[in-house]
Order: C-alpha cells, then structure tokens, then sequence
C-alpha cells in the first residue's frame, strides 16, 4: 500500500469517526491488553477510537522519542502528556513499550531487563489500558476500575474534561522541542487561588505574576475546561471564576490549554479539518514580559511589537547567547571589599524605566540621582542603586525580574568598571622601568582618590584598634557622622540647661541654639555614664540613619561622665500634646492627622525594613512622636532603646516600653519588630479617639480605650469613640472607619499576623496588592476586633507595672 493511500485510508476511516461521535461527550475506548507492545519503528502507538489521540511514542528533537498522549491526526503532532517528564524523557529507537502480562506499564530497552522505566507506576497490578477519544490514557485494575489516568497528571497542557485539582501545578516545557521541565509553573492552590509563579520560588506574593484573585474560597478549588472552549474556577457547588468565557463552535473542533514555555498559559482551537491550524483564543497576558524570570538573571525584558526581548545590564553579556534564561554575567571583574585594584575604577551606568525585584540592603532618602550614584560607588557592598520617588536603595547582584515599564519613574544605576587610562611617558622608577606598568598606575586623580580611600580605611581600621583611653577622639572627623561637642559648648548653647522641653525616655531635653543660630534640642541622657564605648558605637549607627520621618541626629557629647545628644529642634512639639488637647487651637484636623498617620508608619518601616540593621524602637508612643512646623511628624529615640540594653538585667532587656502599648507577647518574651506594629494600633487608635489610651482620670468602665473599642466596634458603634473635636472628623467617617480597621489589623494578638509596617503604608496610600487583599481586605472590620487580646483578664499592663517601675 503506498503512503499516499494509506493516508488517505486513514483520514477517511478519520473522518468517518468524527461523524459519529462528538468529543468529549460520549467517551468511547480502545481496550489495550496486557502483552500489548509498542516500538518506535513499527506500532508506534495506540489511538482512541476516533484516532484523533494516541498514546505511544513521538519523535523528539531528531535525538530519541518520547512517550506520551499526543493529537494523532495532525502532521505536526500537538503533545498534550509526557511521561516522565522531569527525569529525562527521551529514549532510543532500540526500546519496547509494554504493557507486561503481570500488568505493568514500562519501557524494555533491548537486553537489559533492569533497565526497565516506569512510564505509569499504579499501585494495583494494571488488568487492561484504553486510550479515550478524549486524549485521557486510561489503566484499570481487574475489577475495571480505574486506577491511573494521565488526566490526574497533567504536565502542561489541559484538554477538555480534564481538572487542575487543588495542589497540582502545570509546568512549561523546557523549549518547543525539549519537553522536560521548564521555568514557570501554574499552581492550582489549596486556597483556591490560581496563581503563576517562576518554578523553584515559594508560593508568595513576591514571585507571583498572575492571579485569578479567588483566594480564600475554600480548599476545592480546580480549573476546569470544557469543550467548548470555557475555562473557570469551580468548587464542586459554584463556578468562582470564568476566565475563559467559552462558547465557541464545538464541532470538529479540539480545544486545549497549555502552559507555554514563555510563561503564558493560552487556550487554543484546532479544526479537525485537514487545512485547520491552532488558533489562540485566549491568553493569560499580551504582555510578554508579565512572566517572571524571562530573562535570567542581570537580564531585563522589553516587550517590543509583541513580542518580548531580553537585554542585559550595561557592563553584562549572556552568559550563553541565544539562551536568554542563562541570563547575564559582568564582563569585568570586581574587586571585593578591602582590595583596591588600582587598575580599575567604576562608573555608574543608567538604566530608565525598568523595574526590578527589590531587594535593597540600605536605602535613604534623597533629592538628586547623583547623591545615589556616588553613595552606591562609594560603598565596596553596592553593586547597584535604584533612585524613585526620591529615595535611593542600594542593590547587590543579582539582580531579577526586570522589566521596561515606560509608566515606572524608576531609574537603575549599574556600577561598571572602567579601565584607567595609562599615563603616557616615563615609567616609574621604584617599580622599574619595563614600561608596562599601565594596569598598577594611575591618573594622579585616581591615585589621589585611592589614596583618599586607602586613608580613609586606615582611619576606619586605626579607629577600631585603638582603645578606650584615646576613645575622646573617636568620631571627631568622619565625614557624614554627628558632631562631637564639648560639654562647654552645650552649656552655652542651652544657656545653661535653662529651659527644659520635656521629660523623654532615659532624659531631660532641653532647648538650645547652634552656632549658626538655628534651634536644637539636647537630650541629657540619665546613668549611663561608665559605658562610653556602646554610646559611641550607638551614636554612630544612628546618626547615619537618615529619614524625613527619623528626629534627626546631629551630634553628641562625651565627655567625663556627660553623656548628651543633640537633636534637630522640633518646633510643634510632641504628638500626645495635640491628640490629648482639649483646646480648640490645638485640635489637629482630620487631614492632619491622616498624614501623621503615614509618617509614622514610612518611619517605622524605614527602622523595620534597612536591611542593614533592624531597628525596633520597643517605646512607640505619642511623646516619641514629635512634629515638626508643618506638623510633619518624626520618630524620635530610635536605638536608643538598646543604647540602654547594654547596661541592663536580662529582664528588662526583654520588658521594655511604656505601659498602656505593650504588646502581649512581651510576656512570652518573643520580641520581633511586631511589637512596634502593635504600638502603632495603640497610637492610630489615640490619634482617633483623641485620647489615652490608659486614662486613669476617667471612670472605671472608661479607663481603656482598648476594650472600649473592642466593645464599641461589637456593637457597630465605634464611631462612638472618635473625637468630637472636629468637624471633618464626623464628615470623613468612612475614612476614620478604615484607620480604625487598620489600628484592628495591627492591634491582632498573634504577632504574626500583623502586618509590616510596609504592608500599611500601601494600605494607607491605597496600592492594590494581592497580599494585602489575602491579609486584609478579605478581612471583615470584626473578625479583626476578635483578634485582638482581652484588655482585663489578658491584659499584661498590670504586670509589666510591677516589672517596669523597678529598674526604671
Ligand atoms: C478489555 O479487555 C479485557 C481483557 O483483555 C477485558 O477484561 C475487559 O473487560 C475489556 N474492556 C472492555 C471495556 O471491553
Ligand atoms: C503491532 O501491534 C499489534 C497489536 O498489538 C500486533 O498484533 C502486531 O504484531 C504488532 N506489530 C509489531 C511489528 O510489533
Ligand atoms: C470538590 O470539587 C470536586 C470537583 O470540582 C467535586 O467533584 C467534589 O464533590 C468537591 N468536593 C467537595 C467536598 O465539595
Ligand atoms: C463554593 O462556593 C460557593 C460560593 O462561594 C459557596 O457558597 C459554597 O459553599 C462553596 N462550596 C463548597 C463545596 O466549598
Ligand atoms: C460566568 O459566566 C456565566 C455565563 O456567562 C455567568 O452566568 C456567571 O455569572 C459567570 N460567573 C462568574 C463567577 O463570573
Ligand atoms: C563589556 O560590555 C560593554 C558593552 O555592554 C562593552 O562596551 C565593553 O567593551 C565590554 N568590556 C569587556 C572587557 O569586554
Ligand atoms: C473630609 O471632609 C471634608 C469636608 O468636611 C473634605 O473637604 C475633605 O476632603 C475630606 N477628606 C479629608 C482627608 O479631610
Ligand atoms: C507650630 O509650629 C509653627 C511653626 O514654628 C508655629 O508657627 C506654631 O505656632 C506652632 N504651633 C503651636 C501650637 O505651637
Ligand atoms: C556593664 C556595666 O556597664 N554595668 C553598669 C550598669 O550601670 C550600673 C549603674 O547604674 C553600674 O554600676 C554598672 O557598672
């Protein structure tokens, strides 16, 4: 028979089986017995009834064959399964398929028996197999139960009438023509959300670059489709998602849903008609670059007419050209920290427009690109900068998921090397005269810029060794550090401690005048005389710490046993003065107090989250907040807290802060910077109602603001609580409503289930996020009232009295 005939034979007896059966519906089956074999030269494979799928071997990549369920009736044949997909899939011409008669499925390489692969691994000796019309390859046990399917082992496709169930992942192919597993991955969650995630990262949000948005609806959630063409979300009772919305024309028509190796999923359309092609009817994105990870590390992907490019860091090459994932590596090398290599220097390269997985190690802020630029070349850690929005946040290698975004202010600074040019002429004698002395001299700019740097590191060095005794000196010059004063000089400067400001934590502060005649503020610390060496090791972190919504430190005195710290002045005082003010002239608006709100929260979060050092303030409370003459409001005593931990019992160094917004697990001594979170619902809260939140002047059922609102909210009535001060108080409840959820939301008594600091400020300015959506909007205002701990019988402020007024 020639070929020609045959497969005119073959579409014939083809289209004879179309007519009479519709797929999907009426599943008809083969029935495939045990002994039944299968070679790559010969019986290739098994079809369904209708021969429109089979099961068998494919060709793959002119290297070998694979096995699994593939559409039969096309020439180029459209694979929707592969067996064994993650432990090299490919086998050679010389092996057998079969279906042995003690019931088991396996590849048989010519001799070696031992060499058998699994292709299907049921836990019941298999009694016969069916390849259905449906392309679902089907063994059963001898009771014609089925006992594996490869439905319920979807690689990365889905045909119709097949599921993702809850847990199971699709995974993209490597590439077009190798099918083993490849980067990006379709996870069907036991939280009912169907989220797309880069393979080997958790399943969070960071990661994630598509979701249907249906967490939280129960742990039955699976992704259907039919064959029409329509695929959803259904939880066995209701559909929770249409994503597709399907309706397409069924006949002779062959829906699938694949993962595809750039990451997208799309559903496609054949017709079965000889000249059909696959149409995409739907794809997850049009944007090329949604896929995280596209482009490998170092690498950044620019969606150009449709299609996605990915280009590398100014300084990086591909690591192997043509294979994007590889990513990109430097082409220069760098010295690490401590070396200097005199031959290079760096400059910073810009890149605009892209944005990046963040994962800044340090960040300020700051006016100009430049001051980023050079803190990053300055700083041997940095590998790169990202300046927005006015703050700068240092980077290391690699970096990930870049993307162009034209709508992204973003701008990515890349330090690159550049080769110093070699000066012409005379060689230096001392080193000797062969002339190819280029790479170790210098410009005598660079060789004073190193000398500089090699000085300065002296300096840091030198410092470090010496001892306490010549500890007067220590930080005297360093640039960008606190002055040193004299004690002298702060005398005169606050007129002789004339005028007292306020009592803070561990001391007085009064108010003083620099020299330049600008005010200041000079904290007298209490008792800490004798440990000089923390104090200066304290001040000099903190004072490197700079934040618009930080109370600044601009210098210091150590002197004898004088230890003080001198602050920028804050005319407007601190916060407890304006929320607790019964005075109209005090009373501050809703607008502000929305606004002191969110300094807080970017302060705090700016001492949670540089990841240099983790600050916890452990005392957050309306005297620490202080404000400025437009009531811009700044966290002050930052770090001093542990200032004082160096010279205190193991007791209170786990009890600490102020009575009244102490989180609970102070008592279980788990101390995380969750117990600032907490502080802050106490200060939202206060700053709402207007009030203490431990008032010992009122009466006894009035006395905490915590139940009061705990009891309020049960009754729907905390709109009871909010300050009568104001008008647009009354005016905005909707918005107080919100503020009082967040304080909820923070106020919870697991500390893990508070948010960060960050999380609120993107609640706070209203930025959608999907984590946000999981942790708080799907969240009901009284649910997080529940949560929060039992002020009386719970309540950890009578005990921690007894604790805190001993050493304090
Ligand atoms: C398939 O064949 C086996 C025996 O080889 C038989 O037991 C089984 O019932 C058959 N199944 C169908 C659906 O005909
Ligand atoms: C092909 O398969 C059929 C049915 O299993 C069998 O009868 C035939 O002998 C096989 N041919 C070869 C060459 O293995
Ligand atoms: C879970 O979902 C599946 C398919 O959507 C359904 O068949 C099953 O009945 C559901 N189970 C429960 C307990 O609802
Ligand atoms: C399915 O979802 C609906 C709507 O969210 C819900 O009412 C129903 O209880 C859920 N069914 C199951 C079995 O989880
Ligand atoms: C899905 O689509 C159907 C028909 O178009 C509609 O009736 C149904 O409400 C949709 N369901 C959801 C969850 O959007
Ligand atoms: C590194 O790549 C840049 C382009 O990104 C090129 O200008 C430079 O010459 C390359 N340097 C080396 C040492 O290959
Ligand atoms: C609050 O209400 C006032 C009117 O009473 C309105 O002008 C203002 O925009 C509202 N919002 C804020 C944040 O103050
Ligand atoms: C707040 O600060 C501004 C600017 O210094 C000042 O004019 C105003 O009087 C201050 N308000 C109070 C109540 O101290
Ligand atoms: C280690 C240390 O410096 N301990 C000191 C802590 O403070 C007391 C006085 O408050 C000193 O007596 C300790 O020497």
């Amino acid at each position: 028979m020639s070929k020609k005939m045959g497969a005119f034979l073959l579409s014939l007896l083809f289209l004879c089986a179309l007519s009479t059966s519709a797929i999907g519906q009426q599943v008809r089956s083969s029935n495939i017995s045990l002994g039944s074999t299968l070679t790559p030269n010969t019986n290739l494979s098994w079809f369904s009834p209708s021969r429109i799928f089979a099961f068998g071997f494919f060709p793959q990549n002119n290297n070998g064959y694979c096995v699994g369920v593939f559409c039969a009736s096309f020439s180029l044949r459209t694979v929707a399964w592969t067996a064994n997909r993650d432990n090299n899939p490919v086998v050679s011409e010389d092996v057998n398929l079969v279906l042995t008669n003690d019931g088991r499925l396996i590849l048989r390489h010519g001799q070696g028996q031992n060499r058998d692969i699994y292709v299907a691994n049921p836990s019941e000796p298999i009694a016969w197999g069916s390849m259905l019309d449906n392309g679902n390859f089907v063994l059963y046990n001898s009771d014609s139960r089925i006992i594996w399917q490869s439905f319920d082992h979807p690689t990365n496709t889905l045909l119709p009438g097949q599921r993702l169930s809850p847990g199971q992942e699709l995974f993209s192919s490597a590439s077009k023509t190798d099918r083993s597993r490849g980067i990006f991955r379709l996870k069907m969650q036991t939280d009912g959300n169907l989220v797309q995630y880069p393979v080997n990262t958790p399943d969070t949000i960071p990661y994630a670059y598509y979701s249907s948005a249906t967490y939280s609806t129960g742990n039955n959630v699976s992704l259907n489709l039919e064959n029409d063409g329509y695929l959803f979300l259904y939880n066995g009772s209701s559909v929770l998602r249409n994503i597709t919305s399907g309706g397409y024309p069924v006949a002779r028509t062959i829906y699938l849903m694949r993962l595809d190796v750039d990451g997208i999923f799309r559903l496609y359309s054949r017709s079965l008609d000889r000249d059909g092609h696959w149409t995409t009817r739907w794809s997850s994105t049009d944007d090329g670059c949604t896929p995280k990870g596209l482009c490998g590390i170092n690498g950044f992907c620019i969606q150009m007419d449709q299609t996605a490019d990915c280009k590398c860091l100014p300084g990086f090459d591909f690591v192997h050209s043509g294979n994007w994932r590889a990513g990109c590596s430097r082409n220069f090398t760098v010295e690490g920290c401590g070396e200097k290599d005199l031959s290079v220097d760096y400059e910073m390269k810009r890149v605009d427009n892209v944005v990046w997985e963040d994962n800044s190690f340090a960040m300020f802020d700051t006016v100009t690109v430049e001051k980023c630029r050079q803190a990053c070349l300055d700083d041997c850690n940095c590998d790169a900068a990202f300046f927005k929005d006015r703050q700068c946040s240092k980077q290391r290698l690699p970096l990930r998921y870049g993307r162009r975004l034209v709508s992204d202010s973003n701008i990515a600074l890349v330090k690159v090397s550049t080769p110093v040019p070699v000066t012409a002429g005379r060689s230096d004698p001392v080193i000797g005269n062969n002339g190819h002395l280029g790479p170790i001299l210098g410009s005598t700019a660079s060789i004073f810029c190193t000398a500089l740097v090699f000085g300065i590191i002296a300096f840091v060095h030198w410092r470090k060794k010496r001892s306490e005794e010549i500890e007067e000196d220590y930080l005297d010059h360093v640039p960008g550090m606190p002055t040193r004063f004299s004690y002298e000089e702060l005398v005169i400067a606050t007129n002789n401690f004339d005028k007292k400001l306020g009592e803070g934590g561990f001391g007085s502060v009064f108010e003083g005048h620099a020299k330049d005649g600008t005010k200041i503020a000079v904290k007298c610390l209490d008792g800490i005389g004798h440990i000089k060496k923390s104090f200066l090791a304290e001040v000099e972190s903190t004072g490197s710490i700079h934040h618009v919504n930080l109370v600044r430190l601009i210098g210091f005195c150590a002197e004898k046993s004088h230890r003080l710290l001198v602050y920028e002045y804050m005319p407007n005082g601190s916060l407890d003065k304006w929320i607790y003010s019964r005075s109209q002239e005090m009373s501050l608006n809703w607008r502000s107090r929305r606004k002191i709100v969110l300094d807080i929260a970017r302060g705090l979060a700016y001492l949670h989250e540089d990841c240099r050092q983790k600050i916890i303030h452990l005392d957050i409370k309306p005297q620490n907040i202080l404000l400025d003459e437009n009531y811009n409001a700044k966290i002050a005593d930052f770090g001093l807290s542990k200032l004082i931990d160096r010279n205190q019992s193991q007791v209170v160094t786990t009890m600490k802060g102020t009575p009244g917004y102490l989180a609970p697990e102070w008592l279980s001594a788990v101390i995380t910077e969750k117990v600032d979170v907490y502080s802050f619902g106490i200060v939202v809260l206060e700053i709402v109602c207007g009030r203490k939140n431990f008032d010992q002047s009122k009466p006894e059922d009035e006395r905490h603001l915590l139940s009061l609102f705990k009891e309020k909210s049960v009754e729907g009535q905390c709109l009871d609580l909010i300050d009568k001060c104001c008008e647009d108080m009354q005016s905005n409840a909707t918005e107080v409503m919100e503020m009082m959820k967040i304080a909820a939301w923070c106020l919870q008594n697991d500390y893990a289930n508070r948010p960060s600091m960050f999380m609120v400020i993107k609640v706070l300015g209203g930025v959608k996020d999907a984590q946000i959506d999981i942790d708080y909007n799907m969240m009901n205002f009284r649910s997080l009232i529940a949560k929060i701990p039992q002020v009386g019988s719970q309540d950890v402020t009578p005990l921690l009295h007894s604790v805190l007024s001993g050493p304090r």
